[in-house]
């Protein structure tokens, strides 16, 4: 009993010496905060101001310390301006928590927190964003959660806060925190238990396979487990469309990382074939991309060139596709996309060429 107590007085204390010190090392909710000068008292070091670039250190306003920074929107910007802060080396799979305190005096302003995921990971779903601002004339809270599965664990596990101003007027930001809320592992003892779950709706447990398998793929590296789970959503929710392409397209990268290009690309013709409305722009891009899928089996299928040049004569009719498709639609509200599949038509009639010759040559 007098140990727990000496050691409620010791944090307590240690606290207060934080306070004093003028260093924030912990969120307002206690966890570690991952940002460093995150009240901004050491200048804007560590911050980024992008965007506008109408940012600036504030010494007028402030919620902690004696300084905040300072986002001036004025008339006309159509993209706002923020502060973005990045943390490193996080533990893919967990849940992560980005807090800021914000300042207006004006609705004629609005701020909001994001959290960005660095790296190159293929989800679609790219970021994480908060309520916008809902008072004024005061310090208000402003937060977000997000799942650092969505980051490409090869880049380290970064993820990047943002404190974002859009609108005309000014606000003033204080006080930033990333914090970690879940470890992987507890995420994933919670997924499971919802998956364990007999009554659960389908649409939940779903959800909760989906979340487990990208964990599995990202976090611990178990790509047996991951397919098994992405597939669980595909069997528990094969109308829902969204969740699907999701499972699908975790599915497709986890053949990839398992360097199985068949499968892959029968990953990438059932997207096409059962999600996707011909004539569409959706149709397209999925057209584009089981190109793509092709041409990278023919490239892992040399030197067996017959099958290969089967692989790309395919990719061909394809990307001819693809084109084809958002020509009809609008040429020229597609015109990138259109070229970026004239492109990989070039590329892979040189191909073709290429392995032809090669094959002579053998
Ligand atoms: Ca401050």
């Amino acid at each position: 009993m007098k140990l727990r107590v000496k050691t409620a007085k010791y944090y307590v204390l240690k606290s207060a010496l934080m306070v004093f010190m003028g260093t924030a090392p912990f969120s307002d909710g206690g966890a570690e905060n991952l940002l460093s000068n995150s009240g901004f008292e050491e200048g804007t070091a560590g911050w980024v101001n992008f965007w506008g670039e109408t940012g600036s250190l504030s010494t007028e306003r402030f919620r902690t310390g004696t300084k905040s920074a300072r986002i001036n929107q004025f008339e006309g910007r159509p993209h706002g301006s923020g502060w973005a802060q990045t943390a490193e080396g996080l533990e893919v799979g967990a849940i992560y928590r980005a807090d800021a305190h914000v300042y207006r005096n004006v609705d004629t302003v609005t701020a909001h927190v994001w959290i960005v995921p660095q790296g190159n990971f293929p989800y679609p779903r790219a970021s994480t964003t908060s309520e916008k601002t809902q008072t004024t004339g005061t310090w208000e809270l402003i937060s977000c959660e997000m799942p650092a599965r969505m980051i490409d664990s090869w880049q380290g596990g970064s993820l990047m806060v943002h404190v974002l101003a859009e609108g005309t007027g000014e606000v003033w930001v204080d006080d930033v925190s990333l914090s970690q809320v879940k470890t992987a592992m507890r995420q994933k003892a919670e997924l499971a238990t919802v998956i364990a779950f007999p009554i659960a709706p389908a649409a939940k447990k779903a959800q909760a396979y989906l979340d487990r398998g990208e964990i599995s793929f990202a976090g611990a590296r178990d790509l047996d487990s991951a397919l098994t789970d992405f597939g669980e959503v595909l069997r528990l929710v094969p109308e829902d469309t969204n969740t699907c392409l999701l499972a699908l397209s975790g599915v497709l990268e986890t053949y990839r990382r398992q360097n199985d290009f068949s499968n892959a690309t029968r990953v990438v013709r059932q997207i096409v074939d059962d999600y996707t409305f011909a004539g569409t722009a959706d149709h397209a891009k999925e057209v584009t991309k089981f190109g793509n899928a092709l041409v990278e089996e023919a490239d892992h299928l040399v030197p067996n060139y017959a099958e290969a040049l089967q692989r790309l004569d395919e990719a061909t009719n394809l990307y001819q596709r693809a084109i084809t498709t958002y020509t009809a639609i609008d040429a020229a509200a597609h015109k990138v996309a259109i070229e970026i599949a004239e492109d990989k038509l070039i590329a892979v009639r040189q191909d073709i060429k290429e392995y032809r010759a090669d094959d002579g040559n053998k």
